[in-house]
């Protein structure tokens, strides 16, 4: 393997702070093949990327996700790692991440900040939130993955082209991590330092706003994978107001009030719920089928082969 095999993906928005010197390092590291996929920024982040070395596009679109799948389009190279321009991860760590794919031991590494971040690289909601997503996609995917929502990351070319990528925000490493384990790669997660953001330059990501996003990715993604989980959370919503209602009713009802609509009201809620848990039952068979369907189909097709 030759370190042009290896194309370093940056995306970057506003990243001038940091974008020159994180080039440097890779160069330093041995890579030469750096590929910077620019949102249009305002701060000269292109012009300094392409004084460095780099070769630059400019994303057609909006979104950190719409800009990584335009230049998943583009590149050629074998061998892909995806770091953030905002000088948060070492380039020194990236032969490391990048051991298991070159081995041929995993399709895609995922570098874990959780163990090795630096004081202030996560504010305490970012944690927060982090730990809630992860403990939601372990799951609903039934993996122990720690940290899905890293921005450093080492895969080969053919392994990010099998995936089926449509999200345009910060949603994308959610989608690639959902997509990774819906297509049977071997993801691995290796320990990685995590820096605090430079002061200079602003973080992009809205914590609620794109939290909230990220879990509703997690959770409508499940409709595929754990559908019992997907119709689950909302039958057990309706069982437990039905369950509440029920609970006044038969409360007034022994006082000697009986609440007709309450009680109308209830039946329907409960049933609702129920129903909700069937559906759930019924979309997890035909998954179950379909997913002997397609397991069938592909061990016909290797024996040809
Ligand atoms: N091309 C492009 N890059 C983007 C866009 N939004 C964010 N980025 C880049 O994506 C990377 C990650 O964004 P950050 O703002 O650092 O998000 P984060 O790492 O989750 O948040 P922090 O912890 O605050 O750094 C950075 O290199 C950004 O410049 C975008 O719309 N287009
Ligand atoms: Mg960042």
């Amino acid at each position: 393997m030759n370190n042009a095999d290896v194309c370093i993906l940056i995306p970057t928005l506003n990243e001038a702070a940091t974008i020159g010197e994180l080039i440097k390092n890779f160069k330093k590291e041995g890579f030469s093949n750096i590929l910077v996929i620019d949102g249009n920024s305002k701060d000269g982040t292109a012009q300094i990327a392409e004084a460095e070395g780099a070769r630059v596009i400019l994303q057609t679109g909006k979104g950190k996700g719409q800009a990584m799948i335009q230049a998943f389009e583009l590149i050629e190279s074998p061998y892909i790692i995806m770091v953030d321009g905002d000088g948060t991860y070492l380039a020194r760590e990236a032969s490391s991440l990048l051991k298991p794919v070159l081995e041929g031991r995993a399709d895609h590494v995922i570098g874990n900040r959780l163990n090795k971040y630096s004081p202030g690289a996560f504010t305490k909601l970012n944690l927060i939130g982090n730990h809630l997503i992860n403990t939601l996609f372990d799951i609903v995917y039934g993996v122990e993955l720690r940290d899905i929502l890293s921005g450093y990351r080492a895969f080969t070319l053919e392994s990010i082209r099998e995936l089926e990528l449509n999200k345009t925000g910060f949603e994308i490493e959610t989608e690639i991590s959902v997509e990774c384990i819906l297509k049977k790669q071997r993801v691995e997660e290796i320990s990685i330092t995590y820096l605090p953001r430079s002061k200079k330059g602003a973080t992009k990501l809205n914590p609620v706003k794109d939290g909230i996003r990220i879990g509703s990715t997690i959770y409508r993604l499940a409709k595929v994978h754990n559908p019992m989980f997907y119709f689950g959370i909302i039958g057990f919503a309706f069982i437990l107001a039905g369950l509440f209602t029920g609970t006044f009713v038969v409360a007034q009802w022994l006082q000697g009030i009986t609440r007709i609509p309450l009680s109308i009201l209830t039946a329907l809620l409960i049933i609702f719920g129920l129903q909700m848990f069937i559906f759930g039952m019924l979309s997890d068979l035909i998954v179950t089928l379909h997913r002997q369907t397609v397991n069938l189909i592909q061990d016909r097709n290797k024996q040809r082969r």
